[in-house]
């Protein structure tokens, strides 16, 4: 039983798509594993894919049970799951990259040596080290050593509750550089401020949005 994407690439499936994985046992998840190298070294195979969006197919704004357990659609928009998250990264090494496109085509990516979940005894704290730049930046800093807050469970460190302010559910803090799982928009939607898929060391806008972003993780050996 594959405890994540890894041990599906190394037991020889090559090509991306969704398999199940077990990282708390025997219960199967499924998931979506990015196996295909697109030329970078970093990029070759065994991803395990935590959260992803693409088309605003799915709705986000989710109460914190739907986020300890995980929701969406692993085809195409979902979230893994803390739970899952903490047991994955409890058990093994990983490493975060987060792909990144706008609405113009172009991409960008942060990625770090180091990523971890704490136990939901500790709020699910966030904790990322080790970022090589991939042209967007570092907006994930500002969100280390958070605990995970959604809209009917605020443990930020702003005085208001910022899933509610910024309609998502994250590690926020005062209360965000990026929104991953806030409000699918179109790129210069500022309707309403920073609700949107932000990713601010990128635009240096918290209006501006994203047209995808992706976080997936890799065990590192
Ligand atoms: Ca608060």
């Amino acid at each position: 039983m594959p405890f994540d994407c890894s041990d599906v690439y190394n037991s020889g499936e090559t090509v991306s798509g969704i398999y199940s994985i077990y990282p708390a046992g025997d219960v199967p998840v499924w998931v979506y594993c990015h196996m295909v190298s697109d030329g970078k070294d970093e990029d070759n195979g065994g991803w395990t894919v935590i959260q992803r969006r693409m088309d605003g197919s799915v709705n986000f704004y989710r109460p914190w049970n739907q986020y300890k357990r995980g929701f969406g659609n692993v085809e195409s928009e979902y979230w893994l799951g803390l739970e899952n998250m903490y047991q994955l990264t409890r058990n093994r090494k990983y490493m975060l990259k987060v792909d990144l496109e706008d609405f113009e085509g172009r991409k960008g990516f942060a990625l770090y040596s180091s990523f971890s979940v704490d136990c939901e005894c500790v709020g699910y704290q966030l904790n990322v080290s080790g970022f090589t730049d991939g042209g967007a930046g570092d907006s994930l800093a500002y969100h280390n050593n958070k605990k995970f807050s959604t809209f009917d469970k605020d443990q930020d460190v702003d005085g208001n509750n910022c899933a509610k302010m910024r309609l998502g559910a994250f590690w926020y803090a005062d209360c965000a550089y990026t929104n991953p799982n806030g409000v699918y928009l179109w790129e210069n939607d500022d309707t309403h401020y920073a609700i949107g898929i932000i990713w601010y060391t990128w635009k240096n806008s918290f209006t501006v949005n994203m047209k995808s972003i992706s976080m997936k993780i890799k065990h590192v050996s």
